[in-house]
């Protein structure tokens, strides 16, 4: 952390340097040093104009996000800073490469002038951290660019390239070379001092104001309406917004929303750090990729490489199913023209990209084989096996397999050590999450380059251990046996689904089954029933599959489909579920949408804190991320395990023991993580570094 200052004749250059990111921290005193080296500058006489530039890669990724745990009040420092440099009697030049955002946006808006590097990206994404921009941004912004144009950018949170900003006005000019050699060039002119803050207010906020108010959709992130709030507040009295805007920006940073979106923020990146792995091992190079299985899976995989620009050998042994897969990929890659996602050349390379071929002999020369055939151990047995014959003996093979024991499957070859699993989710090319799952002798560059991989195919890679459901699915069942539990006791589907869905949850449990397929879920129940006798489940699902409603794909599931997409509440259901409850002979209550979302998300937890203490998860924050980008978590509820902490240890005890002396109480056994967690006054964010 230092401010660099030189001198170029009479201008002071101070160029700001911390972390990766040069983030404007309160905590650790770098704003109070930016503030001394200002003050200085100012106090120099031979000093006539200042530049202010950021160290390495970039301006400034904004403020510290970690300084928004602590006391709101702290925060004065930075807008203090910033009023300092807006009232410089020196001009004061913003030199931007990289990226300005958030506070390094707003510090750039303080100062008078702005001159970018062709290619640096500028914008003020707070609204995805749950928060409004929070150092004068919501008065600078809509003043200096218009209110229509700011609130686009606040609302979006998208940044702007640096073309687009300067025909904005955001940005004064545009240097494709050295912008700070342009910065201090202008600077040596000693342009006059101009203040952002003292501009009038736009005229077109009124209309901007209740047009974006209009839009706003309700849902869980708090920011949006303070942001509108602010920008209507605008007047000629900056002190008064700026006021507002303080005020709003330390209530924001204690919802739970804000909480829960930093969290997933910060656990995006945690989750790439693999404890015990060291930094010396180096990812093998992956330049090209063979995937076994032209189904659904395979295509969606093929799909997600070529779309990261990796050439992709699909092996199918049917030549019909090999051909189906290539028309979908093909349409699939067309569709992404069709809407001006890529040009035409773009995906004509990606789709010469794409081989298809009939035998394993195509992949001898492969750097990953990525098998997505039928979830069969028989079948995978003669995957392997061939593969380990046909392969190249440092060529990495990896299994999409979602149930079966990846320490087996590695067992199938004579190098256990280069097979991973690679569980992608359903549609491949759109689901962010892959779990990673490591074997017991997965080597550890095999390990950091199934990890890199994942990251260059646009994926949030999380590290699971083997077992059965690997972490997401083995956490699901638990959260549908009380989904299953509630509808003979007296829910009914769209209540739970709604219940859930106005909660958080993308979609609701009976219609993300119904989507998935109910024969996939009675199949593992049957394995169940077998495996685990005294883990019993409702038989209320088992009646529906019997009447063969497998859901969306058969027309009819646990909801009708009258127009084979849309969910509609079935009374042949109602009727199937009432009649099942009486036929067991329960009495069906009133089940409150409370105990609804309650039931299901303590299920969630526990056996996360399972999976956690078993060392399956490496801490809470993997599965959180497994679950905001695998199963539609609501990112603003930052995941089970944080939800655990929201709740609170000892009261998630509690609950648990409380379900453990009702009805079916053994499936709510404490987690030994919980027991001892409670026991210390400790919670799950303490093991997430
Ligand atoms: C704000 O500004 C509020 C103000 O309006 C009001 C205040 C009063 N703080 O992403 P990377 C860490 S809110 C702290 O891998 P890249 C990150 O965790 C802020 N830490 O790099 C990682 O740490 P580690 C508004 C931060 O090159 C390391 O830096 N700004 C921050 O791929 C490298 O990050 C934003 O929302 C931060 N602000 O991407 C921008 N930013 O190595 C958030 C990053 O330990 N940041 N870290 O895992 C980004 O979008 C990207 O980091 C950025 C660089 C594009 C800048």
């Amino acid at each position: 952390m230092t401010v660099d200052v030189t001198s170029s004749g009479a201008t002071r250059l101070l160029r700001l340097s911390n972390g990766a990111v040069n983030a404007l921290s309160v905590g650790n005193g770098f704003v109070g040093e930016i503030a001394a080296a200002l003050n200085e500058a100012l106090a120099d006489v031979e000093c006539k104009a200042i530049v202010m530039t950021g160290a390495g890669k970039m301006f400034c990724g904004g403020a510290d996000i970690t300084d928004f745990d602590g006391d709101p009040r702290a925060l004065e420092a930075l807008r203090n800073l910033l009023l300092a440099v807006e009232d410089a009697s020196k001009p004061v030049i913003m030199a931007i490469h990289g990226v300005a955002l958030g506070g390094g946006l707003e510090l750039t808006l303080a100062g008078h002038y702005r001159v970018a590097q062709a290619g640096a990206r500028l914008g003020v994404p707070e609204v995805t951290l749950g928060l409004l921009p929070g150092a004068g941004g919501t008065q600078r912004l809509p003043r200096l660019i218009g209110a229509g144009p700011a609130l686009d950018m606040m609302l979006s949170g998208k940044p702007v390239a640096a073309d687009k900003a300067q025909t904005l006005g955001l940005v004064d000019r545009l240097v494709e070379g050295d912008v700070v050699a342009a910065a201090l060039e202008w600077a040596a002119e000693v342009p006059p001092t101009r203040r952002t803050g003292a501009l009038p207010v736009p005229a077109d906020r009124d209309e901007a104001v209740a047009a974006h108010r209009a839009k706003l959709r309700k849902g869980l992130n708090p920011a949006p309406a303070k942001i509108i709030q602010c920008v209507e507040a605008l007047s000629d009295d900056l002190a008064a917004g700026l006021a507002l805007e303080g005020a709003l920006f330390g209530e924001l940073m204690q919802t739970e929303a804000s909480r829960g979106l930093r969290h997933a923020f910060f656990g995006e990146r945690t989750v790439a750090r693999i404890p015990g792995l060291s930094r010396d091992v180096t990812p093998r190079d992956i330049r090209s990729v063979g995937v076994i299985g032209g189904g659904l899976m395979g295509t969606g995989i093929t799909l997600a490489l070529l779309n990261a620009d990796l050439p992709v050998i699909m092996v199918e042994l049917r030549e019909e199913a090999l051909a189906k897969a290539g028309e979908t990929i093909r349409k699939t890659i067309q569709r992404d023209v069709d809407k001006g996602r890529i040009d035409q050349a773009k995906a004509d390379a990606r789709i010469a990209a794409f081989t298809p071929a009939t035998s394993l002999d195509a992949l001898a020369d492969i750097d990953l084989v990525i098998e997505a055939v039928f979830e069969d151990m028989g079948v995978k047995q003669q995957v392997f096996t061939a593969l380990d014959a046909i392969t190249r003996p440092d060529a990495i093979l990896a299994s999409n397999t979602s149930t079966l024991d990846v320490d087996a499957i590695a067992a199938l070859t004579k190098d256990p050590s280069r097979v991973v699993g690679l569980h992608f989710f359903s549609p491949a090319n759109i689901m962010r999450l892959l779990e990673v799952v490591r074997g017991r002798e997965t080597a550890p560059d095999v390990l950091a380059t199934a990890m890199a991989f994942g990251k260059r195919v646009g994926k949030v890679g999380v590290v699971s251990g083997v077992c059965d459901g690997f972490i997401g699915n083995r956490m699901f069942e638990e959260y549908l046996r009380q989904t299953w539990f509630m509808l003979e006791e007296g829910a009914l589907p769209q209540q739970i689904d709604g219940a859930l869905e106005r909660w958080g949850m993308a979609m609701g449990p009976c219609r993300t089954m119904d989507l998935a397929g109910q024969d996939i879920g009675w199949a593992i129940r049957k394995r169940r029933a077998v495996e685990q006798p005294d883990r019993p489940y409702s038989g209320v699902i088992d009646r529906i599959c019997e009447l063969g409603r497998f859901g969306q794909k058969t027309g009819k599931g646990i909801y009708a489909y009258p127009d084979g997409r849309t969910a509609e509440p079935d009374p042949e259901i109602t009727k199937l579920i009432e009649d099942y409850s009486a036929e067991i002979a329960l009495e069906r209550r009133e089940i409150s949408d409370e105990e609804i979302v309650g039931r299901c998300l303590l299920a969630l937890i526990n056996e996360g804190a399972r999976i956690v203490g078993e060392g399956i998860a490496y801490r809470p924050v993997d599965v959180d991320m497994i679950y905001l980008h695998g199963y539609g978590f609501g990112r603003e509820r930052g995941g089970p395990m944080f939800q655990g902490d929201v709740i609170g240890l000892p009261a998630l005890l509690e609950r648990l023991r409380t379900h453990a002396q009702g009805r079916n109480g053994w499936a709510w056994t404490p987690a030994p993580l919980v027991e001892e967690l409670a026991a210390k006054g400790g919670n799950f964010q303490d093991l997430n570094s």
